[in-house]
């Protein structure tokens, strides 16, 4: 299934008076303030973040996994997925894809496809953190870190392996995320775990071409309860430096303890020019993958105030992998990850409109309340009207998710492809 342009403007004429009203509106509000309004919209127009392929389909936990009907069953038709979300949002130019699960039989067919759908290949993941069929040696004990040099072997190929795949389809990064660590204390020498991954690391390292990039993802527990060998942001930034300069710590929203101030770990890592990738979702608990925004928005907004600041201040700092990672056990994946693409583009819009000069000024002044005031007077702003004017003037819906059902198109993938239902890896 395809959504033609005449249809999404069609659902947009129905919004088109009220949406004028509100974006004139504000945008006089915003003018009035200072902000550069025009330079707000196309800032949000670039800003592309990618979908994971593993959450086209609904996803569960290890109690049990609700089916949504019409999943996407191949590699070609999770690229199709992404291609309607991006015709919607415009903001989902890019598919980050996961091997061994999505291993291309034909790949000029599906580089024609995504470059059809003006769909970019973003980050490759690997996964050492499942047994493969046939697969020699088994990862039970650990990947990289594993004790034994054949397990670690046979990870650090494999990584390579999804290298070579990711540029026959132009991708420019591998993410490497490890469920490496230990279930009981004892059961690992942790001095030993450390190192053996770091030496498989850089061996992988090795294998990178010049123009690609390495991302290292921390996470503090799960699949292992008792430790895990990347635990945080200080040993993935760790590794990262013992690897080299294509090598960065990668930040997923739900890899924290309760309360950890995400936004100055972000902030700190782009300083030193080694924040190479971000992977979006929402948490209340642990690793909750819920929809983007839908916990604490707050938090969200003052995470993307620190990176405006550092896309602004840090040349340092390459530009980023932007990935939602999320799962979605209840929902319409293709509408949860909609309602995701939008709060990510709120928080972006809202903190594009802090004047970070008035802010460093207030805080030289140590007047703390000025600078409170900034952050929440930002935050507080209605930014929707901005997102719907960008998205719309690239061909998009004004309001995506009236679109998605109004288009039916749930309705028509499930007459295209059956009631089948997939499993996602995750
Ligand atoms: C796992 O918790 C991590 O968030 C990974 O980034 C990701 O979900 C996994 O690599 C999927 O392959
Ligand atoms: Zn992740
Ligand atoms: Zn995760």
């Amino acid at each position: 299934m395809k959504i033609e342009q005449n249809h999404i403007q069609d659902t947009n004429n129905k919004n088109l008076k009220s949406h004028q009203e509100h974006f004139d509106f504000l945008s006089h509000n915003l003018s009035n303030k200072g902000a550069n309004v025009n330079a707000i919209i196309k800032k949000l127009q670039d800003f592309q973040v990618a979908i994971p392929s593993w959450a086209l389909g609904a996803g569960g936990t290890r109690f049990g996994r609700f089916s949504f009907y019409g999943e996407p069953s191949s590699l070609e038709q999770k690229i199709e997925d992404v291609g309607l979300i991006h015709s919607l949002t415009q903001t989902a130019g890019a598919v980050s894809l996961h091997i061994p699960w999505d291993i291309p039989q034909d790949y000029n067919a599906i580089k024609e496809l995504a470059s059809g759908l003006d769909i970019k290949f973003d980050a490759v993941n690997s996964n050492t953190f499942q047994d493969q069929k046939n697969a020699k040696e088994s990862y039970k004990y650990g990947s990289l870190s594993n004790t034994s040099e054949a397990v670690r072997q046979q990870a650090i190929q494999h990584n390579l392996d999804v290298i070579n795949i990711g540029n026959k389809l132009g991708s420019k990064s591998l993410t490497v995320w490890l469920a490496d660590g230990s279930c009981f204390p004892g059961q690992n020498n942790f001095q030993t775990a450390l190192q053996n991954t770091e030496n498989s690391l850089k061996d992988i390292y090795k294998g990178l071409p010049t123009d690609w990039s390495m991302l290292i993802e921390y996470k503090p527990y799960e699949p292992n309860f008792y430790s895990t060998v990347i635990q945080d942001w200080g040993t993935s930034f760790m590794l990262a430096n013992a690897c080299g300069d294509k090598a960065y710590s990668l930040v997923d929203l739900g890899h924290h303890l309760p309360n950890s101030n995400i936004e100055q770990i972000v902030s700190i890592l782009m300083l030193k020019g080694k924040l190479g990738g971000f992977h979006f979702n929402d948490s209340k608990y642990g690793d909750d993958d819920l929809t983007v925004g839908s916990i604490k928005p707050y938090a969200l907004f003052l995470i993307f105030n620190e990176l405006v600041y550092g896309m602004q201040n840090n040349p340092q700092n390459p530009d980023l992998a932007w990935m939602i990672d999320a799962s979605h056990n209840v929902k319409d994946p293709l509408e949860d990850l909609i309602q995701s693409l939008e709060a990510i583009q709120e928080a972006y819009a809202k903190a594009l409109l802090v004047d970070q000069d008035v802010l460093k000024a207030a805080q030289l002044n140590n007047d703390v309340v000025k600078c409170q005031e900034i952050l929440q007077d930002a935050y507080r702003t209605d930014v929707r009207p901005l997102l719907a004017e960008a998205r719309s003037k690239k061909g998009g819906a004004l309001n995506p998710i009236q679109a998605y059902r109004s288009l039916d198109v749930r309705n028509s993938l499930i007459k295209e492809r059956g009631k089948n239902t997939v499993a996602t890896g995750l």
